[in-house]
C-alpha cells in the first residue's frame, strides 16, 4: 500500500526559503501512526513538488483555512487519479460537511485516537465519511517519525510536542475548540526520549503557552537541563510573575518565546483573558523576561474593533520605548470556528469567504473604525517601518542585551528580520488582492450601508 502525506502550500508555486522552514509534526505523527509495512511519501509542498507521476493508494492531506483552496483542489485531482483522500487538521475539523464535498473520509480533531482505524478501514474497502476520538491520551502515543527530514536546512530544527487545550477560549482563536479546555501533557520522560531519539539541538516547541500548567513546565524545565538543548516556544506572560519557572525556563535552554501581547492598547487587552492589563505591566513583563537572557519575541494583532487609526503609530512607539528587536505583525483574521467569524458574520462584517484570504495579512472584514483599505494600508505601514535598514541596525544593540548571546540567536535575529521584510513584501501582494477584487468596493462601506444593513455594530457604544 501507498501512502502519500502531504501539507499543501499557502502560495502555491512560491517556494519559502528551505533554511528556515520547520518540517510539520503532524505528517511525522501521522507517519508514526501508520503500520510499517506501508510506504510511506511525506510532502511539504512550501519545500517541494508532489511528484504526480507516481500513484498512490491513500493520500492524507493536512489543512488549515488558509491552505483549504489548495487543499480541496488536490483533494479532487487525487480523486480523479483514483487514489482515495483523508483530509484532517484544524479547517476539516471546524467545517467538516465542507471538507467531506472534496474527500472520501474527514478526521475531526487529533489523529492520534482513530488514524489506525482509516488504515484499516481503507484496507477492508469501508471507509467511514468522518472519524472523531475526543482528547486522546497523550501518554502512550509513539514518537512521531522524524525521519522525513529537510535537506540542507541551516537550523536543524524540529517540532516538539509536550501539551495539548487551552482552558481560555479567546474571541479569535480555535485552539480551544479544537483542542478542548483541558490541559493534556505528554509524560516527561517521553518528552526527554524523543528529544534524545531526534538527533537535533534546536527545537521549537509547538505548544500554545510553555508555562500554562506550572507544575508540569518546572518538571520539564529541570529535565531539560541536563539534555544541553536550545528552544524556542511560546508562553503567557505570566511567565514574567514566577521567578523560579522564569530561570529553569531559560537554563532549559530557552532561547527565545513568543507572546501573545495581541495588542498595545489597554482597551482591546481588556476584553482578552489576559493575566496583564496595562502598559506598564507589560512593559515591566517585558523587561523582566529579556534580563533573564530569554528573546521576547511578540505577536501583534491589529484591526480589533477598539482600534482606530492611531494604533499604528501606538504600535511603532511602543516597539521603539520597549526596544524589542523582532516582532511577528497579524491582521485581526476571523478563523471560522471563532466567536468572532460568528460575531462578525451575524453583523454582515465579514467581506471574503475566500479561505486563502485568510492568512493574518488580508483584511478579510470591515473593521469598526476605519476602512478595510486603510487596516491594511496601515499593517502594511508598521511592518514596513519595523523592518526597514535603518531600524534593523537600530535593534542591533537590543538584541545585544539579551544574554547569552552567540552566532546562532544573531543569525536567527537577522533571519527573523529578513523574513519579516518578505512579510511586508506578501501584504504588498494583498494590497494588490484589494485593487483587483470587487469586494474590496466595501472599503467605502460606512455604517449605512448596505453590507451593514441591519446591524448595529456601529451605534452599539
Ligand atoms: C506551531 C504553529 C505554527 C508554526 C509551524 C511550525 C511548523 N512547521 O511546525 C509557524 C509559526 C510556522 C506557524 C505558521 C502559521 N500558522 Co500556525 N500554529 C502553530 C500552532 C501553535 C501549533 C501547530 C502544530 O504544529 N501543532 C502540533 C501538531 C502535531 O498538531 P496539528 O497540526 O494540529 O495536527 C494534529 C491534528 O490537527 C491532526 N491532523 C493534522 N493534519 C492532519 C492530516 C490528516 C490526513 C489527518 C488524518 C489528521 C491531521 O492530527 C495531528 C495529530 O493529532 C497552532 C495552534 C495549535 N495549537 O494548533 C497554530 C495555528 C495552526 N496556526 C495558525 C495560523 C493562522 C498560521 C499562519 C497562517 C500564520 C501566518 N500569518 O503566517 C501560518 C501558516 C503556516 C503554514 N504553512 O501552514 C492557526 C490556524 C487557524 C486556522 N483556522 O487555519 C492556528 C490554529 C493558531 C490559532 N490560534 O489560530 N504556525
Ligand atoms: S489565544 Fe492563546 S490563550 Fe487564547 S484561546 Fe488561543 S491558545 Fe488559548
Amino acid at each position: 500500500m501507498k501512502l502519500l502525506l502531504v501539507s499543501p502550500s499557502r502560495k502555491f508555486g512560491k517556494k519559502v526559503v528551505k533554511a528556515i522552514k520547520i518540517p510539520q509534526l503532524s505528517l511525522h505523527i501521522l507517519a508514526s501512526l501508520t503500520p510499517e509495512d506501508v510506504d510511506i511519501t511525506v510532502v511539504d509542498e512550501e519545500i517541494r513538488e508532489i511528484d504526480f507521476s507516481l500513484d498512490f493508494d491513500l493520500v492524507g492531506i493536512s489543512c488549515m483555512t488558509a491552505t483549504a483552496n489548495r487543499s480541496y483542489q488536490l483533494s479532487d485531482m487525487f480523486r480523479e487519479r483514483g487514489s482515495k483522500v483523508v483530509l484532517g487538521g484544524i479547517h476539516p475539523t471546524i467545517l467538516p460537511q465542507e471538507a467531506i464535498q472534496h474527500a472520501d473520509a474527514v478526521v475531526i480533531g487529533e489523529a492520534e485516537g482513530c488514524w489506525a482505524d482509516v488504515i484499516n478501514d481503507f484496507r477492508k474497502g469501508k471507509l467511514q465519511k468522518f472519524y472523531h476520538v475526543p482528547e486522546p491520551d497523550l501518554s502512550m502515543v509513539p514518537f512521531p517519525r522524524r525521519d522525513f527530514h529537510i535537506d540542507k536546512a541551516i537550523f536543524n530544527c524540529v517540532g516538539l510536542l509536550t501539551t495539548r487545550g487551552c482552558p481560555y477560549a479567546c474571541e479569535f482563536c480555535s485552539v480551544t475548540d479544537f483542542y478542548g479546555r483541558k490541559i493534556r501533557h505528554r509524560p516527561v520522560s517521553r518528552v526527554v526520549e524523543d528529544i534524545k531519539q531526534s538527533g537535533s539541538k534546536i527545537f521549537l516547541i509547538l505548544d500554545d503557552n510553555v508555562a500554562g500548567h506550572p507544575e508540569y513546565s518546572k518538571k520539564l524545565f529541570e529535565a531539560l537541563i541536563p539534555l544541553g538543548i536550545e528552544w524556542v516556544g511560546q508562553s503567557s506572560i505570566s511567565l514574567a510573575k514566577d521567578k523560579e519557572m522564569l530561570k529553569l525556563c531559560r537554563l532549559s535552554g530557552c532561547a527565545a518565546l513568543f507572546f501573545g501581547l495581541e495588542s498595545v492598547s489597554p482597551a482591546s487587552l481588556v476584553g482578552m483573558k489576559k493575566t496583564l492589563k496595562s502598559t506598564e505591566e507589560t512593559e515591566e513583563a517585558i523587561k523582566i523576561i529579556q534580563d533573564n537572557g530569554i528573546a521576547f519575541y511578540p505577536s501583534i494583532i491589529l484591526g480589533f474593533d477598539t482600534d482606530t487609526r492611531a494604533i499604528f503609530d501606538d504600535t511603532l512607539e511602543f516597539l521603539a520605548r520597549t526596544k524589542l528587536p523582532t516582532m511577528a505583525l497579524q491582521v485581526l483574521t476571523p478563523y471560522p470556528g471563532t466567536r468572532i467569524y460568528e460575531r462578525f458574520k451575524d453583523q454582515g462584517r465579514i467581506i471574503s469567504h475566500d479561505w486563502s484570504h485568510y492568512d493574518h495579512h488580508t483584511v478579510v472584514f470591515q473593521p469598526k473604525n476605519m476602512t478595510p483599505q486603510e487596516l491594511a494600508e496601515g499593517h502594511h505601514y508598521v511592518q514596513s517601518e519595523f523592518c526597514s535598514f535603518s531600524s534593523i541596525v537600530r535593534h542591533i544593540p537590543f538584541l545585544l542585551r539579551v544574554s547569552p548571546i552567540n552566532l546562532r540567536r544573531i543569525m536567527l535575529f537577522l533571519l527573523l528580520n529578513i523574513t519579516g521584510k518578505s512579510v511586508a513584501k506578501c501584504i504588498d501582494t494583498s494590497l494588490d488582492w484589494a485593487d483587483n477584487n470587487e469586494k474590496w468596493d466595501s472599503q467605502k462601506i460606512r455604517p449605512d450601508d448596505k453590507v451593514l444593513k441591519g446591524s448595529n455594530v456601529f451605534s452599539s457604544d
